[in-house]
């Protein structure tokens, strides 16, 4: 078994999940928060047959698409006389990060 992480844009999360659904998986949607863009997004989780990784990464694909971000930078501490002019930075973010690693061990109880 594997367990396939998937950290989603927040748009893309309901779509994914009726799709997993829909495929009969199971999944957990987990509330999450992009380290770098302090933005909300969703980390899906499964576990999955070996055997069907790449179908669920193929609906991970399907569903999830990059999208353009623009981010206002913070604004330094300054000294009086100094001036700074908070350009907005376009970031990508990308349709989907996708992790799978081993399961040693999986139950349902
Ligand atoms: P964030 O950390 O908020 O990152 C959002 C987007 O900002 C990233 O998109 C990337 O394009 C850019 N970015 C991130 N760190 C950067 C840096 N140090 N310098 C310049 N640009 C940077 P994605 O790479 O598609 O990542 C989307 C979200 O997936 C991330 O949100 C984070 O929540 C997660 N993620 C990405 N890589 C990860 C990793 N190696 N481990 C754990 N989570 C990851």
């Amino acid at each position: 078994m594997k367990l396939v992480v998937a950290v989603v844009h927040n748009e893309d999360a309901r779509s994914l999940i009726d799709a997993l659904l829909a495929a009969e998986y199971r999944a957990t949607w987990l509330h999450s928060t992009g380290g770098f863009l302090k933005q909300s997004n969703a980390t899906i989780l499964l576990g999955v047959d070996e055997a069907k990784v790449e179908e669920v990464v193929a609906l991970v694909r399907q569903q999830c698409h990059s999208r353009t971000q623009t981010v206002s930078p913070m604004i330094p501490i300054m000294e009086p006389g100094e001036f700074f002019m908070p350009y907005p930075l376009e970031v990508e973010v990308g349709g989907a990060v996708v992790f799978v690693v081993p399961v040693d061990r999986f139950e349902r109880i």
